[in-house]
């Protein structure tokens, strides 16, 4: 049984569980928190999660697991296509999210999600560099219905776990002028992935959680 290691808030683990889901594999989650203890560090050399586990062998790293998981598992769905061509187009979309978008869009949602104060000028500062990866983003997508055409691919998981936190976490920072207005075709497709059973499930439980950490968060002040 696949063992998948890391909390439903976190984008990369919400993206290992679309793929899990989008292959019918049954699995677990273990609900763990990043750490440098040198326990976690054994199985995630950097300390984050997501981690998998298969017969007490792990995998870090969201996108070697999904790569893992094509492999382990041949009969189930691939993530990533075997024409080497389309396999480039989605592993390129991939990294434009991840890149591009998440690392940037990071710096603020981080500090936020936290509780932090965000330093007056941060939103202003990143806001040109996520416009460049939207941009960039909107040149190579297809949104028909699935990001990188007629199928279901890593690119969905990357695209759906991270496009999600990014456009909710980074709404009051840029409440008429979110970067994520300018892709089109973005609203159509969160709404047909929300209409899948796996994204839905993904969306539900993070939902879920972000209101019981609401709630603790209000109790503590
Ligand atoms: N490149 C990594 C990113 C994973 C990642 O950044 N995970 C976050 C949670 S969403 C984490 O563990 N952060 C804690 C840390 O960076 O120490 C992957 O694709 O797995």
């Amino acid at each position: 049984m696949i063992k998948l290691h890391g909390a439903s808030i976190s984008n990369y683990v919400n993206k290992v569980k679309l793929g899990i889901l989008e292959k019918g594999l049954e699995y677990e989650q273990i609900r763990v928190a990043p750490s440098q203890e040198e326990e976690f560090l054994k199985i995630s050399p950097m300390g984050k999660i997501p981690v998998l586990e298969i017969d007490g062998r792990f995998v870090f790293e969201s996108t070697a697991i999904l790569e893992f998981l094509d492999d382990f598992y041949p009969e189930t769905p691939r993530l990533i296509p075997n024409d080497p061509w389309e396999a480039a187009r989605i592993r390129e979309i991939t990294t434009l999210i991840e890149n591009y978008l998440d690392i940037p869009a990071r710096r603020i949602y981080l500090l936020s999600s936290r509780g932090k104060d965000v330093p007056p000028g941060l939103a202003e500062e990143i806001h040109p560099i996520l416009t460049k990866g939207v941009k960039a983003l909107q040149r190579v997508v297809r949104f028909s219905p699935y990001i990188a055409g007629d199928r279901f691919t890593l690119a969905d998981c990357s695209a759906f776990a991270n496009l999600t936190v990014i456009e909710e976490s980074l709404r009051p920072f840029y409440p008429t002028d979110h970067p994520l207005d300018l892709l089109s075709g973005l609203k159509e497709y969160f709404t047909f992935m929300k209409s899948q059973k796996g994204p839905a499930l993904v969306e539900k439980e993070k939902q879920t959680l972000f209101k019981i950490l609401a709630r603790a968060k209000v109790k503590v002040e």
